[in-house]
């Protein structure tokens, strides 16, 4: 897959606010300060998604059209302690709500920090998103911050503890590396998207 264009479409908390046609979305979601918005900026090639040293900066669903075909949504970090609590529970169930019942959701790209691994919450969203019975593309993030051995024992361990059927991605936004897989399973995840709702 070529992303060709990009234009960010609208910020949305609730249902109502969210874009109304029928394309897919491809969701990125992760621990707070995991690289969300670093990794949509590298894989569309635009400084589009704002990038902060603090983290809980991206605080609403930010929706981007990719190439006039489908949405990546950049999601709100999980496990940020500054929110103040009612704040937090609201996002977060709209969040899950969103997850959980939009059709339109073809598969989360779920970060995970290589240098640390799943983290408790990492793991709870994981089976969320199990329950959920949606599509997980598991990325590992910040690999320029681990050598080479570390990466693969990392990506080996993860796959094992997911149970995932293949390896997750390994990305670095500094080094570049992968960014032409994780195109190629975000391509996958929208071909079955589509073929499960051909027709409609
Ligand atoms: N070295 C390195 N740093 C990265 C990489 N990806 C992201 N970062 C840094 O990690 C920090 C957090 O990045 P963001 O993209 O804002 O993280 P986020 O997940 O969107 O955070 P929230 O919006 O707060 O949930 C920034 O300082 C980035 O520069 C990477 O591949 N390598
Ligand atoms: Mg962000």
């Amino acid at each position: 897959m070529e992303i060709r264009d990009v234009t960010f479409t609208r910020s949305a908390l609730k249902a109502s606010d969210r874009p109304k046609e029928h394309a897919p979305h491809v969701a990125v979601a992760g621990r707070s300060n995991v690289g969300k918005s670093s990794l949509l900026n590298w894989l569309t090639r635009r400084q589009i998604a704002r990038v902060a040293k603090a983290p809980g900066k991206t605080r609403m669903l930010n929706y981007f059209l990719v190439n006039g075909s489908f949405y990546l949504v950049d999601l709100p970090g999980y496990g940020y302690a500054k929110v103040r609590r009612e704040t937090k529970q609201q996002w977060g169930e709209e969040l899950a709500r969103y997850l959980l019942t939009d059709e339109r959701v073809a598969g989360v790209i779920a970060l995970i920090d290589i240098r640390h691994g799943p983290t408790r919450l990492d793991l709870d969203f994981q089976q969320f998103l199990l329950d959920a019975g949606r599509e997980r593309l598991v990325v590992l993030t910040k690999a320029d911050k681990v050598n080479r051995s570390k990466r693969k024992s990392m990506q080996r361990e993860v796959q094992f503890q997911l149970g995932l059927p293949r390896p997750p991605v390994i990305t670095s936004v500094e080094s570049g590396e992968g960014r032409k897989e994780l195109l190629e399973r975000m391509d996958e995840l929208l071909t079955l998207w589509r073929r499960a709702h051909r027709g409609e």
